[in-house]
């Protein structure tokens, strides 16, 4: 039993946990808890709303845009000078090979602080010189102020990241924000209570509330009359659920929902750079970023050479310990999430795909490696040390040949390291299938024909469509989905406009 706590914060200090409401952390690598994780209670949460609410009307309220620009840059500043602390909270929590930690997760976290203080503080402020009857004119000028209390809810595939990439424009407009992590991944968003009071931000600014949804802290948190707008990251599900929940109050909402992504391939393909592109669409983080690939369109003539050459990647990656440095791969994030990626690697068993490879669970607990012996798919295991994992989370990358889009595991969110593979004829035809979904958040469409690069990427009913790259992103730019994939943009300019509200000014000259 572990004596580590990671706590809620409120109003400006981290909250003494109570032993009758908690909840463990458990590391997905082994299955161990390392933690446990105190879950805020309704009366918790009500604390924490008041708290942002009472920081809306006290010093925060009158720092200029300039001097919240300034606190920004301190925390990004700061998270570099801390930066192992968070990669080791972020490793511990996913359990996703450290390098990955740093390179992505932890270099986001600055980055969005970083570019949200260059811009909140440029926010258009649109005014218009309106002509009257009789030479009278009216100035109409829109001001903007903070949207208010703003609930964060955000899920555990990247924390860090997708909660700084809220949390940074929210409070370079001026908003008081509650945070509520998933309770799978808690430890950043403490940690970063920490380093935002280290940097100056006033009490109450900033507050994290954990736990879970339904009939828990999230429910309470988005229930809550004292919330001023919702921006979530997670699951169509739960965004139908809290649009339900917060229906009633009419308030703003920003979603940012799950996936279905394309590939489409062409003949005309850099088939290096196409493979090594799809090798991450498909399996970065373990197939567990909204924006992976999950569904690769293969143009005809290209499709053995490029079906054989994802295998040999697939079958590439090294599972292992966080820590040691030839690990490619991390474990999914849990039991309950491994069992829904297994029943689609058996659903598509049962659908007749060709499993090309991968298909079930890897040995990798130190006993291949230890006896050398190969797996069915030719591994010869994990890295040196891997003994104790097998209490982990873990699952083969996974390729299907044979699948159509009627298929469950080509219609529906899988979320772990598998992807179906299916050939096309013609660039409708392409374009068909890809658009045949019901999500519309990201794709990517791959060839050295600019103009077909071009006009298929247009096509693409999605939010965000790459030519010849993948999750390439830049902060400026609108981010979001359509149909299931979420409502709204973030982004840049596109972030300042839901995280403000305008009031348009006018004035009879
Ligand atoms: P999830 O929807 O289960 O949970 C997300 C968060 O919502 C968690 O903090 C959870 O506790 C909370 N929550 C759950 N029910 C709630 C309720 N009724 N009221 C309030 N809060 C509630 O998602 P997940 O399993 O944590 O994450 C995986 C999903 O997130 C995938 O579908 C993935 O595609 C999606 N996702 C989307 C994006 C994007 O930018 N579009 C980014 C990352 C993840
Ligand atoms: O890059 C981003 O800003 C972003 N929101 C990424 C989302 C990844 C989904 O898992």
């Amino acid at each position: 039993m572990t004596d580590r706590w990671i706590r809620n914060a409120v109003g400006g200090r981290l909250v003494d946990p109570d032993e009758r409401r908690s909840f463990p952390a458990v590391d997905p690598v082994d299955g161990r808890t390392f933690a446990r994780v105190h879950e805020a209670d309704a009366d918790l949460v009500d604390r924490a709303v008041s708290a942002a609410r009472a920081a809306l009307t006290g010093p925060w309220s009158r720092w200029s845009a300039a001097a919240r620009a300034d606190l920004l840059r301190r925390v990004a500043d700061r998270i570099e000078q801390r930066a192992e602390e968070f990669v080791a909270a972020e490793v511990a929590d996913t359990g996703k090979p450290v390098a990955e930690a740093r390179r992505l997760d932890v270099a986001r976290a600055v980055a969005n602080f970083r570019t949200f203080a260059g811009i909140a503080t440029h926010a258009e402020q649109p005014s218009f010189l309106t002509e009257l009857p009789e030479g009278r004119q009216a100035l109409n000028y829109a001001v903007r102020s903070p949207l208010g209390v703003v609930a964060v809810i955000v899920p555990w595939n990247l924390p860090l990241l997708l909660l700084t990439w809220k949390v940074a424009p929210a409070l370079g407009c001026g908003n008081a924000v509650v945070v509520k992590p998933s309770e799978e991944t808690p430890s950043t968003a403490t940690l970063l209570a920490e380093v935002l009071a280290e940097c100056g931000l006033p009490a109450g600014a900033y507050n994290v509330v954990h736990g879970f949804g339904t009939g828990s802290a999230g429910e309470f948190l988005v229930r809550h009359r004292g919330v001023d707008g919702v921006t979530f990251t997670g699951s169509s599900a739960t965004g139908s659920a809290i649009m339900r929940t917060v229906a009633g109050q009419v308030r703003p909402v920003s979603f940012e929902l799950g996936g279905k992504n394309a590939a489409v391939v062409f003949d005309d393909a850099d088939l290096d750079l196409t493979v090594a592109g799809l090798t991450r669409s498909i399996f970065a983080n373990t197939g567990q970023v909204c924006l992976c690939t999950e569904r690769v369109y293969l143009h005809r003539p290209i499709f053995d050479e490029v079906a054989q050459r994802l295998v040999a990647a697939a079958r590439g990656l090294r599972p292992g310990r966080p820590q040691h440095p030839a690990t490619t791969t991390g474990p999914l994030i849990s039991a309950g999430h491994r069992d829904k990626v297994l029943s689609y690697y058996r659903a598509a068993a049962e659908a007749g795909a060709t499993v090309l490879t991968g298909g079930g669970v890897p040995t990798i607990a130190g006993a291949a490696a230890a006896d050398g012996s190969p797996d069915s798919d030719g591994r010869t295991g994990g890295v040196d040390g891997d003994a104790g994992l097998d209490g982990g989370w873990w699952v083969e990358p996974t390729l299907w040949s044979g699948l159509t889009n009627a298929d469950r595991p080509v219609r529906e969110e899988i979320f772990g390291p598998a992807a179906a593979l299916i050939p096309f004829d013609t660039e409708d035809e392409a374009v068909a299938l890809a658009n045949d979904t019901e999500y519309g958040l990201a794709s990517s469409v791959w060839t050295t024909n600019l103009g077909r690069g071009h006009r298929v990427a247009q096509r693409m009913r999605v939010g965000v469509s790459w030519v010849n790259t993948w999750f390439l992103r830049d902060l400026r730019s609108p981010f979001g989905g359509r149909g299931l994939s979420g409502i709204g943009r973030e982004g840049g300019d596109f972030s300042v406009d839901f995280y403000t509200e305008l009031t348009n000014v006018c004035v009879q000259i």
